[in-house]
């Protein structure tokens, strides 16, 4: 007999993650699912998001690591709830994880929810967690050819982040050339170009927030 363990292990999984977007959907959380490789901002992105959310929604997070609590620290600085999971070995969250996380926040005190994931291209996008939307990072000194490489992840990805637009000049990125790429896995992938050093492209990001929120909850926001 063969045994596919790789389906049984996504469907037990995924079993868990439907458990979670129901406690999401009772307090009325917008779940994202955050995603890059190592060091293409998403702590960056959500220290700008703290800041520029103030009054709109109320932002909390969940931040996955292999060790240390650096990230958590970093965004407790922000005075927003913060639970720092770290994983030891593995290369992704899991929606088991996530289930035990929720027991340390209170998401009725929450609006929009991020999950940053464990820096990785691969794994964390074949694990769903109970989120509403996933968006991924990729930043401009990664390379402009990553979409082909690595095309589960575009795929997957409702949103796409190009991060670090301040040192386009430095890099050999082609913007139009990643859009055009990431666009053959995903032709209705939504692209925004942001920076997190000088905070272009923030506010289209807090409105996309906004609207992702609103499309989920009607008119009910804040502000
Ligand atoms: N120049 C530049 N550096 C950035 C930008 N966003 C993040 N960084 C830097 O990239 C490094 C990794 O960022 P971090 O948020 O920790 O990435 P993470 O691993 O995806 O959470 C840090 O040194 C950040 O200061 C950006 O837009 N421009
Ligand atoms: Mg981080």
């Amino acid at each position: 007999m063969k045994i596919n363990v790789m389906t049984d292990v996504l469907e037990a999984n995924d079993r868990i993650a439907d458990g979670n977007r129901q406690v999401f959907d009772s307090n009325k959380n917008l779940v994202l699912n955050l995603m890059s490789s190592p060091g293409a901002g998403k702590t960056a992105l959500l220290e700008r998001t703290a800041s520029a959310l103030k009054g709109k929604l109320r932002l909390g997070v969940i931040v996955g690591d292999l060790e240390t609590t650096r990230d958590a620290d970093r965004l407790e600085k922000q005075g927003i709830p913060v639970v720092q999971l770290t994983t030891g070995s593995a290369c992704h969250l899991d929606a088991n994880m996530i289930a035990v996380a929720l027991s340390r926040l209170d998401l009725s005190a929450i609006d929009v929810l991020v999950i940053e994931n464990v820096g990785n291209l691969v794994c964390p996008a074949e694990f769903r967690l109970g989120e509403d939307v996933k968006v991924m990072i990729l930043s401009v000194t990664e390379g402009d050819e990553k979409p082909l490489k690595y095309p589960v992840i575009f795929r997957e990805s409702s949103l796409l982040i190009i991060n670090k637009i301040d040192l386009l000049k430095h890099t050999d990125f082609h913007m139009d050339e990643a859009k055009a790429n990431a666009r053959k896995t995903h032709p209705d992938l939504e692209i925004l170009d942001v920076s997190c050093v000088t905070g272009e492209g923030v506010s289209e990001w807090v409105d996309w927030l906004c609207r992702r929120y609103r499309e989920k909850f009607g008119a009910s926001i804040r502000a």
